[in-house]
């Protein structure tokens, strides 16, 4: 009975407090924690699956019907047909429907996720080979981030995703993401925010998303960037607005750009153009 009300209780714990990392086993998207993640699990869930899984069984349901009916002992003297206008004309047509059927509520979600509404909270993350290295432009604030080597992990920090500084952004909050590379492509992703766009060295990609749960949550380098590309992860801490703000305090101090005085000529200058 222990172990039940244990199991119980760690599943609702497990589902409510919350790092977002793959799970041993695990199947389908890691819990979305965006609006965008949910209309993309949405649609995969409501729309992709059940359309693959018809073609799927109608592709089998038809092989199996020809291996047993037309059988080299049940039907000696196969036919010679080759082409049918019909049968040809349905079996084109018929997939493009499919295609455009999957294709609008597709689109929609991707120039929703393109069109980046008013930042509250601007983050640039540019890739090194092999580490991740952020700016908060609005703030004066510039770190890097290294993933934590295994024997150094403390418990729960779950290993090649745990970095030494997270991002820390507020919850509710809409977060522009500037991301960049210095050397190769690297590509930032979070799956739980469902976002995720290449580091493109010279250039400067956008995304943004909007944390809903307070949490870590965890991602990593997705494009094939050199030895290290398992080694660089990505780790986003969403808090309180409260929480947030202490944060930035603290890390004004000890990752400032520029020195204060610096930094507010800087943005002098910046307002005069
Ligand atoms: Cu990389």
């Amino acid at each position: 009975m222990k172990k039940i009300l244990f199991t119980v209780l760690a599943t609702i714990l497990s589902t409510h407090a919350w790092a977002n990392q793959p799970k041993n086993w695990q199947l389908g998207f890691q819990d979305s924690a965006s609006q965008g993640m949910t209309e993309i699990v949405s649609f995969h869930n409501n729309i992709l699956l059940p359309v693959i899984i018809a073609i799927s069984v109608f592709v089998l349901f038809l092989m199996i019907y020809v291996c047993i009916r037309f059988r080299a002992s049940k039907n000696p003297n196969p036919s010679k047909t080759t082409h049918n206008v019909a049968v040809e004309v349905l079996w084109t047509l018929i997939p493009c429907l499919i295609l455009i059927v999957m294709a609008v509520p597709s689109f929609k979600i991707l120039y929703k996720q393109d069109t980046i509404p008013k930042a509250d909270v601007t983050v640039k993350a540019v890739g090194y080979q092999w580490y991740w290295g952020y700016e908060y432009p609005d703030e004066n604030i510039i770190f890097e981030s290294y993933m934590i080597k295994e024997d150094e992990l403390k418990d729960n920090q779950p290993r090649l995703l745990t970095v030494d500084n997270e991002v820390v952004v507020p919850v509710n909050k809409v977060v522009k993401v500037l991301i960049t590379a210095n050397d190769v492509l690297h590509a930032w992703a979070l799956p739980s925010f469902g976002v995720k766009r290449d580091a493109v060295p010279g250039r400067i990609n956008e995304t943004w998303f909007k944390a809903e749960k307070e949490g870590v949550y965890y991602g990593q380098c997705s494009e094939l960037c050199g030895s290290r590309h398992a080694f660089m992860p990505i780790t986003v801490r969403v808090v309180s607005e409260k929480q947030y703000n202490d944060w930035l305090k603290e890390a004004k101090a000890k990752f400032a750009k520029y020195p204060e005085n610096n930094f507010v000529a800087e943005n002098l200058i910046k307002e005069k153009k």
